[in-house]
């Protein structure tokens, strides 16, 4: 009688080595993955803790008080291989401060911006009321302003603060805003709560210059060619620096605004300055960003803002 053929113990068992050198294999491939995952975290948090400290040496450099715009090797350099240091020192005079052209009612100025930026001349009115209904109190009600009952109607609580804004952020909260920001996404730029509430127009962009003047577009280019210099770029040593607004006088005379208006908003210089520094570590990069005034005889800063992103 024939003997039925039973599986061989040692086929059986070199089948179960094999499974188990499969499952380890697996399992050593998902821990290596694993591994390596938290060594990338790792390291991007290095790098990340890296390009802060960079950033940081270029906010202390930007605020020695004998370092210029115009150290540009100093300001924007390659500290290590790999890793890059850019600084870029401003004149907050570059914006309107808005709390004191709201204070000022200078509406011509917020309004020829706002149309500047595409908004039509109805809309920047009502605009500029909901701004003024957003700092001063609620007795003087704006023609098209916006008080607690619009804010209510409109799902929002808290609103407005009935006093100066705090942040450049909170304008972005007043009602309509939003239209604004549609057409000129980074208005926040042109803004600032800090400074005199005088333009620089040393340090101060083209729409901004523009509407603070009452000038042409074709005036207010020409005034930054020649702040410029022959090499045609911002803070090289070809830069020429208005030392008084009489300077402008020539093109101050052809302004769309009464006489005097124009200069009346004007300075030379910058009591607050702001500077952007930016510590690059391959692909990680931290942007910090502080607003500074000079102490008491030069001594030291007062940090009116410090920001990190
Ligand atoms: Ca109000
Ligand atoms: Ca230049």
């Amino acid at each position: 009688m024939m003997k039925k053929a039973s599986p061989s113990p040692c086929g059986a068992a070199l089948l179960l080595v094999l499974w188990a050198i499969a499952i380890l294999s697996f399992a050593v491939l998902w821990v290596a993955d694993l591994v390596n995952l938290e060594l990338a975290t790792k390291s991007a948090e290095a790098r990340g803790m890296a390009a802060r400290q960079i950033a940081l040496s270029g906010v202390a450099l930007g605020l020695h008080p004998q370092v210029t715009r115009e150290d540009i090797a100093l300001l924007n350099r390659e500290v290590r291989p790999g890793e890059t240091m850019r600084v870029r020192i401003r004149g907050e005079g570059a914006r309107f401060n808005i709390n004191q052209l709201l204070a000022q009612q200078d509406r011509i100025v917020l309004k020829n911006l706002f149309v500047l930026w595409g908004l039509d001349s109805d809309a920047a009115d009502v605009l500029i009321d909901r701004l003024t209904d957003w700092v001063d109190d609620d007795i003087g009600r704006q023609l098209n302003g916006a008080e607690q009952t619009e804010y209510e109607a409109a799902g929002i609580v808290g609103a407005p603060a009935n006093k100066p804004f705090r942040s450049v952020d909170e304008m972005g909260r007043v009602l309509g805003m939003e239209e604004l920001a549609a057409l000129k996404p980074d208005w926040r730029d042109a803004f600032t709560i800090f400074g005199d509430g005088k333009i620089d127009v040393n340090e101060a962009e083209s729409d901004v210059l523009q509407t603070a003047t009452g000038l042409t577009p074709e005036m207010t280019a020409d005034i930054v060619r020649v702040r410029l210099g022959p090499d045609g770029e911002e803070a090289t040593e070809d830069d020429l620096r208005f030392e008084s607004v009489d300077q402008l006088n020539g093109w101050l005379t052809a302004s769309a605004y009464p006489a005097g208006q124009a200069a009346a908003r004007l300075s030379t210089e910058s009591t607050v300055k702001r500077i952007d520094s930016r510590g690059i570590v391959g692909d990680c990069e931290r942007l910090i960003s502080v607003v500074a005034e000079s102490g008491e005889g030069g001594q030291g800063s007062n940090y009116l803002l410090w920001e990190e992103k």
